[in-house]
């Protein structure tokens, strides 16, 4: 059987990172793709040169022309931006909606049966953005925040239980970055939700609300640390995870940005995180999670701000209206 083919539009930090996943895990062969044709035409090589060391044969090209993504069957977005110290997301708008929308165009032309899976921030509207520019099926274009929202969400809570990453789940809903909406009652260490686990005093109320808080600036924490540039191992790795739920049908239950149909508070025809089913048919289904009010509250507050954005890129490109 023919090896899947995996474009990565982009070919930066995150892309770069990326294609190394993609190739270690042998997922298919890749196709780097940027508009700077040296950057994803070196890395390509310096990685098929790193291919015969960890074994693995997948065939990784670089290139800046859309044709040689022809019929991939994912392709991950990371074309843009990335923010800088100070830079709120929102300032990316401008800058990054005229890159999406060349990257759809290319997609609809050459690979309109891919699986999409956005990065590119504002996260939420890029994500609504593509989906509108390439008329491609909703429920073949997602974006990935909420797999790392979640991911950071469990390495604090992790680090405060002192005990192993893989017994934390956490559950998280709604926009990417300061308006996320962490389910605290979804989410558990071996099962018991973070409310017994107060009673139980394993750990307390405010420092709950102090990781939380963390979580949800946990992109910016990472920017001013770096200086220059943004996190990328997170995001890739998250990526990576739901391209795979995809190619293997695994049905994986990941959050990820969705366009929701009313699933969730009624809401509906915009692009917000919520735990999605990720098989070979794309999105297979969002859980239909009944909030309480205060996460209604602020999953509304999330949805607000993503509206926001969206007025604002609809006031950019009137195509998009
Ligand atoms: P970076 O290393 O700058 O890579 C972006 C790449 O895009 C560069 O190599 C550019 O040359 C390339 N590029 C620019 N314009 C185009 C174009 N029109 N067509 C093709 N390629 C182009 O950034 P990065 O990899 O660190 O981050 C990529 C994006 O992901 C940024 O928008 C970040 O803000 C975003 N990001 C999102 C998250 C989420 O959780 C949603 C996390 C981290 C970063």
């Amino acid at each position: 059987m023919a090896r899947a083919k995996i474009a990565l539009i982009g070919a930066g930090m995150i892309g770069g990172t990326l294609a190394h996943i993609a190739a270690r895990e042998e997922l298919g062969d890749i196709v780097l793709f940027d508009i700077f044709e040296g950057t994803a035409k070196g890395k390509a090589l310096d990685l098929s040169e790193a291919a015969p060391v960890f074994g693995k044969d997948s065939k990784i090209r670089g290139t800046s022309d859309y044709a040689e993504i022809a019929g991939a069957d994912v392709c991950i977005i990371t074309a843009g931006f990335p923010r800088k110290p100070g830079m709120d997301r929102s300032e990316l708008i401008g800058k990054n909606l005229g890159v999406i929308k060349q990257v759809a165009e290319g997609i609809k032309e050459h690979a309109p049966k891919a699986f999409v899976i956005c990065i590119t921030n504002p996260l939420d509207a890029m994500v609504w953005a593509l989906q509108k520019f390439s008329g491609l099926q909703p429920r073949k274009v997602v974006g990935m925040a909420g797999v790392l929202d979640s991911a950071r969400f469990r390495y604090f809570l992790a680090d405060e239980f002192q005990c192993s990453v893989e017994d934390v789940h956490a559950s998280v809903l709604g926009g990417h970055g300061d308006t996320m909406v962490p389910l605290i009652r979804y989410s558990t260490v071996n099962g018991v939700p973070i409310p017994d686990l107060i009673k139980m005093k394993w750990t307390t109320q405010e420092r709950i609300d102090a990781i939380v808080e963390r979580t949800r600036k946990g992109g910016g924490e990472i920017v001013k640390l770096l200086g220059n540039g943004s996190a990328f191992y997170a995001p890739a790795e998250s990526a990576i995870e739901m391209a795979t739920s995809y190619l293997r049908d695994k049905k994986r239950i990941l959050p990820c940005a969705v366009r929701l149909s009313g699933q969730i508070a009624g809401v509906r025809g915009l692009y917000v995180g919520a735990p999605a089913m990720i098989g070979s048919r794309g999105v297979e289904k969002v859980m239909n999670i009944r909030l309480k009010a205060d996460e209604r509250e602020m999953f509304m507050t999330s949805v607000a701000a993503v509206e926001k954005i969206i007025a604002d890129c609809q006031e950019m490109e009137p195509s998009l209206r």
